[in-house]
């Protein structure tokens, strides 16, 4: 593991996430935790279908079979004890700002903050493949939870699959480790599944079992849940790759900006999928601008790795007073820009809009 130092802002220990539901427990990263390179542990967003398990790592035990020539089990000591890789990476809940869809689509009405990058270290997936000896007939592979409860009248385990090759990524990570800490228990204690780019339900937490299938699988979180649907409830394929988005940290919402005086607009931007931000564009909208501004290059920061977000930046000196709107759209090396109103669906996933904050130039 490479030591760098984890840039944790003053007040760290104070952090706190923004409670959305208790039971079970789910909360969104503060606004002020958002301007942190590095989202500190205390502050960065929980998504969690049941209770949080607690597994004690005495008694923890991986298994690891299915459709696999050596089957085994993994003590927690001996996974602490495979070489680990650092990667910081960008979790997005799928939901993160479905509750700024309208209509509103069910589920938890998140606005934008259920987001953060950490650092994770963990053990590589293909590490644990390679001595599984995985059958040439396993298409998938299947992480459960130890969380469990009740979805649909059946009782199911917290279970995702994901298909062979991304599985065998070597960012894929059983991460035993966040921001330089063993993982607190609502992330995943003592181990949970990191996989870039990948909306973070793929990211299964409290892992305790992996298995190879020969089928797609068909588990209500891999099926039924966590797929795009149009307002008919067809299905038009699951949620996968983050999509580009931003947001905007600086200025906070209705700040007084004063007249003729610069003023800077941060915020970060990311994308999934294995693509990168490569631009960010900036625009400031009075009420009765007429023709309407155009969208201007912020600078970006080179990100701490391939998976993490890019804090970009924008000098403004705004001219005339009134309230105004001011607006950021990210773009990917795939060619994705944030769309003004992103496509609606049915349980309200992906939702990427442009990022907006208003402010009063007086
Ligand atoms: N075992 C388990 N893993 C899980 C979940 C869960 O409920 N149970 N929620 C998933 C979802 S939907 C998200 S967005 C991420 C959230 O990770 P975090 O709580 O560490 O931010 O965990 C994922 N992994
Ligand atoms: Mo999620």
């Amino acid at each position: 593991m490479t030591a760098r130092p984890i840039p944790l802002g003053p007040g760290a220990t104070a952090w706190a996430p923004e409670t959305v539901t208790t039971d079970p427990y789910n909360a969104q990263t503060p606004s002020a935790a958002l301007a942190e390179p590095v989202t500190p542990v205390g502050a960065f967003f929980v998504r969690d279908h049941f209770g949080i398990p607690e597994p004690d790592p005495r008694t923890w035990r991986l298994r690891f079979d299915g459709a696999v020539e050596a089957p085994f089990e993994l003590r927690h000591d001996d996974l602490l004890a495979l070489p680990h890789r650092e990667l910081d990476v960008v979790l997005e809940c799928a939901g993160n700002g479905r509750g700024m869809m309208s209509p509103r689509p069910p589920g938890l009405p998140w606005d934008q903050r259920a987001v953060g990058c950490a650092r994770f270290a963990g053990v590589p997936f293909r590490a644990l493949a390679a001595r599984a000896l995985i059958r040439p007939d396993a298409v998938e592979i299947v992480f459960a939870g130890a969380d469990a409860g009740t979805v649909r009248d059946r009782r199911v385990h917290f279970e995702r699959s994901l298909p062979r090759a991304a599985a065998l990524h070597p960012d894929t990570l059983l991460a035993t480790r966040m921001n330089g800490e063993p993982l607190a228990p609502e992330h995943g204690a003592p181990v949970r599944l990191v996989v870039p780019g990948r909306y973070a339900v793929a990211d299964v937490k409290w892992l305790v079992g992996i298995r190879a299938v020969t089928e797609p699988f068909t588990g209500v979180f891999q099926a039924e849940e966590y797929v795009y649907e149009d307002a008919r409830g067809t299905p038009e394929g699951p949620v996968t790759a983050v999509r580009v988005k931003s947001l905007i940290t600086a200025p906070e919402p209705d700040t007084a900006l004063r007249r003729d005086h610069e003023t800077v607009v941060r915020g970060r931007a990311w994308s999934g999928g294995g693509f990168r931000v490569c631009a960010v564009e900036v625009k400031a909208a009075f009420q009765d601008d007429d023709p309407a501004p155009e969208w201007q290059q912020a600078e970006l920061e080179p990100p701490a790795g391939r998976y993490a977000w890019t804090a970009w930046s924008f000098r403004w000196t705004p001219h005339r007073p009134g309230p105004c709107r001011v607006l950021a759209r990210a773009s990917d090396t795939h060619g994705d820009t944030q769309p003004v109103r992103p496509p609606w669906n049915a349980r309200g996933y992906g939702c990427n809009p442009v990022a907006s904050v208003d402010v009063v130039v007086v």
